[in-house]
This record gives structure tokens, sequence and C-alpha cells, in this order.
């Protein structure tokens, strides 16, 4: 009989930036759904890809000073680079550039169409190129309400998509299927905006070039949206490969961040409901990473990385961490002293040194082969407990997997990996050893630690799964885990007599300090690649993100006379141009008016801005430094901002009144 089938997506990522520790997460959260599918009997595709179209991509390519080909083929290549990297399960990976992608979103598009869904109108009004959405509301000042950036006014013919008819059916869909939007809280809040009216959608702009053209009239690219969500399609055969299509779609799930979940959950059914296409089935929106509390994002420059983490402790352990330590849905904090701890605490204490404690007692007590438990069991009390404590514990664990809980699910394989320890400690075999009439029983202890142990890497291995093969193939195991079948999996079934494998320290200890110092490194390493550390001044930006130890900071309570702030002449700056250097992450290129004459600043802006925030915006400069070289650019001149955070985020200044180019501060 064919096997069901389970297809499940990850948001379609953006190119404007390389991959951080939150992209990762939803791709690592997708692939211990497909591993753990996968051992309950389904036929799995996960499809992941980039989002290489837009206004967004085509001013960072621009910023780069890059064409917009080589930029995306860049970017796109790092996230194939790193999913690879952590050995996710990926099936397919589709760029929103590929020829297969414009056929998919053509067809979609023409069959809304056909059915009299889309017609062409005018429109005027915000736009946000951050979140690339049009903006019909915006807050006081223009603000975007989702991003609070600056929108900026477009008049255009567009193509407009009649989302207004499809409010009603909506609302029957969330009605009937109350886990098409997961969880509960979203699915409110979706309801919610819905109810509240909807307004049809603009689908084209004439405005950008870089995107995929309108069907029959090139002046028009299609709305990034409508482009990206299709990917979903394109990835299992839509309009190419019936087999497949038939086979796979519709996707059994969407995983996304909650903030783009409007996306997901109001114009995405409403766009195949318009094409006459089944709905996928389910589309959970989690939460953020945040770091001190601000969501890690590219535009705040705040991200964590996460090949440090993987290389300084493992692919597991990063893995371990992040589904241990978020609970599935809300936000978590990201601290790399609880990753440390956790670390030490849960896997190299724990299951690591748990498996090489049984499996070197093994050795040690039974030549390396697995010791026969006791005829009927009887008389060993504490294994019967442990049995069944696992057999809870397998119970637990898929329920915890199936509502995608997996802190909890871990929660739950640890308490056995918890029991397991104190069964141990309680039956001493260490002393049973001594005692030649006590070695049935020494037998049947380490048979029962060593089926617990099996069982405790077959339930993790959808979270852990290099350390869980190599615990499963130490003891004998000769399949492979990933095919082991996880709900049917029987505890006592590692048959005595095999041969098991050297013990190895699966989760080696680290020293927090020496370990945490590394990861920096390695951090700062991928922020600005070639700096040797953090405070190096040839990687450090300008401005006043200017490193500690390049310029040495007076102590608190040095005073300075007044001669000595008159040597800074500071004056007002309008920014003219803002573009990114190739290879730094931190610093932009700016040209900057400072009334007499235009200079180019080299300044350590863009952790906190887009090249394009920047330009025409009033700075103030301290204009009498002496020339610099960043990166091999000069630097004439230096912009003041305020250091915000640990991290020492740059925020500009800005005036109470409008004031000219060139004006003095004193
Ligand atoms: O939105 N914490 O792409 P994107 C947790 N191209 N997850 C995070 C995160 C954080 N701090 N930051 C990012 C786009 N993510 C569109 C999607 S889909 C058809 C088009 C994850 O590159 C999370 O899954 O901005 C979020 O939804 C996604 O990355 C956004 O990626």
């Amino acid at each position: 009989m064919d096997k069901p089938k389970y297809y499940l997506t990850t948001p379609i990522y953006y190119v404007n930036a390389r991959p951080h520790l939150g992209h990762t997460y939803t791709t690592i959260v997708a692939d211990t759904i497909a591993r753990y599918k996968r051992m309950r009997g389904y036929d799995v595709v996960l499809l992941t890809g980039t989002d290489e179209h837009g206004q967004k991509i085509e001013r960072a390519a621009k910023a780069a000073g890059v064409k917009e080909e080589e930029f995306v083929d860049r970017i796109a290549e790092e996230y194939r680079q790193l999913w690879k990297e952590l050995d996710l399960s990926i099936d397919r990976f589709v760029r929103t550039t590929e020829p297969r992608q414009e056929r998919a979103v053509h067809r979609l598009l023409l069959q809304a169409k056909d059915n009299g869904y889309i017609y062409k109108g005018f429109y005027e009004g915000q736009y946000c190129v951050f979140d690339e959405m049009y903006v019909d509301e915006p807050l006081p000042g223009g603000l975007c309400p989702e991003c609070k950036r600056p929108t900026e006014r477009i008049r255009e013919e567009n193509y407009y998509f009649k989302l207004s008819e499809f409010q009603d059916r909506l609302l029957e869909l969330y009605e009937s299927q109350p886990d098409f939007i997961q969880p509960e809280t979203r699915r409110n809040e979706v309801m919610a905006f819905v109810r509240g009216g909807l307004r049809d959608l603009s689908v084209s702009r004439t405005s950008i070039k870089w995107g995929i053209p309108w069907p029959g009239d090139e002046k028009h690219v299609i709305y990034v949206w409508y482009d990206a969500l299709t990917t979903y399609m394109t990835g299992v055969g839509y309009g190419d490969d019936e087999l497949q299509w038939e086979k796979y779609w519709p996707a059994d799930l969407h995983l996304i961040g909650k903030e783009i979940l409007r996306f997901h959950a109001v114009y995405w059914p409403a766009f195949l409901m318009a094409a006459e296409e089944p709905l996928p089935k389910r589309i959970y929106a989690h939460g953020w990473w945040l770091f001190a509390d601000e969501k890690m994002s590219k535009s705040r420059g705040n991200m964590q990385y996460p090949q440090p983490i993987a290389r300084a402790l493992g692919i597991d352990a990063l893995r371990y961490f992040v589904l241990r330590e978020m609970v599935f849905g809300q936000d978590g904090n990201f601290s790399r002293d609880s990753l440390l701890t956790r670390y030490n605490a849960d896997l190299a204490n724990g299951l690591g040194n748990l498996a090489s404690r049984i499996i070197a007692m093994i050795h040690q007590y039974f030549a390396g082969q697995i010791p026969p438990p006791l005829a009927d069991n009887a008389g060993a009390p504490r294994s019967v407990a442990l049995a069944k404590k696992s057999a809870d514990v397998q119970e637990e664990a898929i329920a915890h997997y199936e509502a995608l809980q997996f802190s909890l699910a871990l929660e739950s394989i640890w308490s056995l990996v918890a029991a397991t320890d104190q069964f141990l400690t309680e039956s001493r075999p260490w002393v049973l050893a001594k005692d030649e009439s006590k070695t049935q029983e020494l037998s049947d202890i380490l048979n029962a630690a060593a089926q617990t142990l099996r069982h405790i890497a077959a339930l993790a291995f959808p979270v852990v799964p290099h350390a869980s093969e190599k615990i499963w193939l130490a003891l004998g195991n000769k399949s492979k885990l990933e095919f082991e079948q996880i709900d049917t999996l029987a505890w006592g079934a590692l048959p005595s007599g095999s041969h098991i494998g050297e013990p190895e320290a699966i989760f080696p200890r680290v020293d927090k300090k020496e370990a945490s110092e590394r990861i920096e490194a390695m951090e700062e390493e991928i922020r600005n690649p070639g700096s040797a550390a953090a405070s190096s001044p040839a990687s450090a930006p300008a401005a006043a993100a200017a490193p500690a130890a390049a310029v040495p900071a007076p102590a608190a309570d040095a005073k300075i006379a007044i001669e000595d702030f008159a040597k800074v002449q500071m004056r007002v700056g309008v920014v003219k141009t803002a573009e990114r250097i190739q290879g730094a992450d931190k610093i932009l290129k700016l040209t900057v008016d400072i009334g007499d004459e235009v200079r180019q600043i080299v300044a350590g802006l863009a952790v906190s801005y887009q090249p394009e925030e920047l330009v025409g915006k009033k700075v103030v400069v301290v204009v009498n430094l002496a020339p610099r070289k960043l990166r091999g650019v000069e630097s004439n001149g230096m912009i003041v901002a305020a250091s915000v955070g640990p991290e020492g985020k740059p925020v500009l200044c800005t005036f109470a009144e409008d004031v000219p180019a060139g004006a003095k501060l004193k």
C-alpha cells in the first residue's frame, strides 16, 4: 500500500540579506516535523526556497552595487549551503526566479482572471517597501502600521484582485476548519481582521522591473506576494507535473512566523479560491526569537547566526536548544548563556553521559554484549517500572509531537533520561559486579538500561537525529533509525547477545566561557568577514559604533574643558547617497552634504538602517576628524549617533525643528 503523503513548507525567504537564526529556526522546526512524520510512515515532502523579486531586493542589489541576478544568486546559494551544512532534510528548494515559477504564477493568475477576479484599476496611495505592502491607513507621519517605517506615495495603473468578494468564504473557512490557522490566538486575530472588511488588492506594479512580467502586459510586474506564495505550488509540480501535483497538493502545513500570517491566512486562500484550487490544510504561525527583547531581524541588525553554534557545539545542540527553549507559538529570548547552560546540563551531563555510562558498563561487565533480562522479569521491579515509564513517555512524546509542542516532547523524553540515571544510581551495578551471585541481577539491570536508551534515542531522533543515530548504532542496532516507526517501537526489542560499539562522547562538556568566546568570534567573522575580532579598528564601524579598543574612552568621571569640546566641529549634514560596501555588514558608504561641500563618510549604521532609508535624512557630522580608511574606503568625517543596548546599536539623532545643511552645532 502507498504511504500517506505529508507535504510541509517553510516561508520562501527573502534574499535581501543572509540567513540568520530566525530563518534557521523555522527550517529546523520543519525538518523536525518531517523526520517525525517519516517515523510515522509518511511519504514526506519538505519545501523551502528563496523569494527573490520585488522592490526590496531591487534596492538591496543596487545598494550592494551589483546586478539583481548576481545579488540573488549569491544569497540564494548561502541559504542552500546553510541548509546543507545543518543537514536539514529539504526535499524541494524553489527560487522565485526559476522559469518553472513564472509558468506556475502565470497559470494561477490566469485561472483567477478567467474566473473574473482580476480587473484593471488605478492605485494612488502609500506603499511600504519593507513589507512590500500597500498601506491604506498609514500611521501619523505616513508610517507603516506594521513595521513603523516611512511609506512612499505611489500612483500607478494596476491590476486588482477582488479580495473584497472573499470575506464570507474566508470566514466560513475559519469557522468550518478551526485548525486552519494555529495557534488559536492567531486565528482570532485573523478572524477579527477579516470581519472588519476586505478591500481589493493591487497585484501588479509598474514602478519596478524586478519581477515576473504580467502575462500579456509587460509594463506590469506581478506583486511579489502573489509570486512568492505560488512557490508552494511550483515545488510540487503545479502546471508541470500532473502526477506529483495530484499526489502532494494541497500542502498539509505551511509553517511561518507570525508577521506574515495575513498573507498566508487571508490572501493565499483567496488567491486559491479564485483559481478554484484546493486550499492548504493548516497554517501555523510561530513566535519570534528575540534578542534583548527585540525581534531578531535583518533590519535591526541584531542577528545571531546558526553556524557558530553548530560549529562550536554541533548541529544537534543547536536543534535541541531552539526546540527546547522556545515554547512553539510564543516568542522566546535568545541568550548564549542559556544555550551553554542547557548544552552542559541536558546534553553533555544528560543524554551524552547516560549513553556513554551504559555502553561503558556493558563493555566492562559483559564484554560488549547486551546481557539478557531475567527470564520473567520477576524480582526486578525497578526494570519493570523503567519499562512502564518508557512506554508512558513514548505515548506522551508522540502526543506532544503531534501537537507540535516540541518543548514538551523534549521535557518528557528527558524525564526518561533522568529516570534511567536514577535507576542506575539506585541499582548500583558497580556494586553488584563485585558479587558473582548477583550476575543475573546485574544483567537484568544493564539490559533494562540499554533497552531504555534505545527507546530514548528513537524518541529524540526528530530533534537530535545525529546523536540518536550514533547511540542507536552503538547499541548494536543494524537498521537505520530514521526508518524506525516511532509509534510501534517496542521496549525490549534489543536482542541479548548482540555486540555493541565503543563508548563515544556524543556531547562533550564545554567550558562555558571558552565556548561563548569561540561562538562570539565566529559570529563576528560572519558579520564582518576578515575581521580578527570585534574591536579590530579595520572592521570597526565609524561613528557612534566606533570600537572601544580603537578609541579609548575617557574615564566616566574625567572632565574636559570647554576648549577641548570646542575642538570638535559638528555640523548638520544631509545624506545624499548611501550604499553598502561589499563584504562589510556593518558599515555604509555615504555622501553627505555639509553645507559648503559634499563629503564621503563611512558610517557604522548598517545594523540599524537600510541604505535607502538614510537618503535625505539630516544627520550630525563631526567634520574636523582626520580622514581614515575603513575597508579600503576613505572616510572623511563621522556621523554622530546614540549607541544603544549591549551591541551598541546606532540610533541617529533628530532635530526638533527643520535645520539647513551646514548649520553648526554648539
Ligand atoms: O517574510 N524569529 O521572508 P523573510 C523567528 N519572503 N523566526 C524568524 C525570525 C525571528 N526573529 N526572523 C525571521 C518573508 N524568521 C517572505 C516570505 S512566503 C511565501 C514569503 C523566520 O526572509 C520566520 O519564519 O523575511 C519568518 O516568517 C520568516 O523567517 C521571514 O523570512
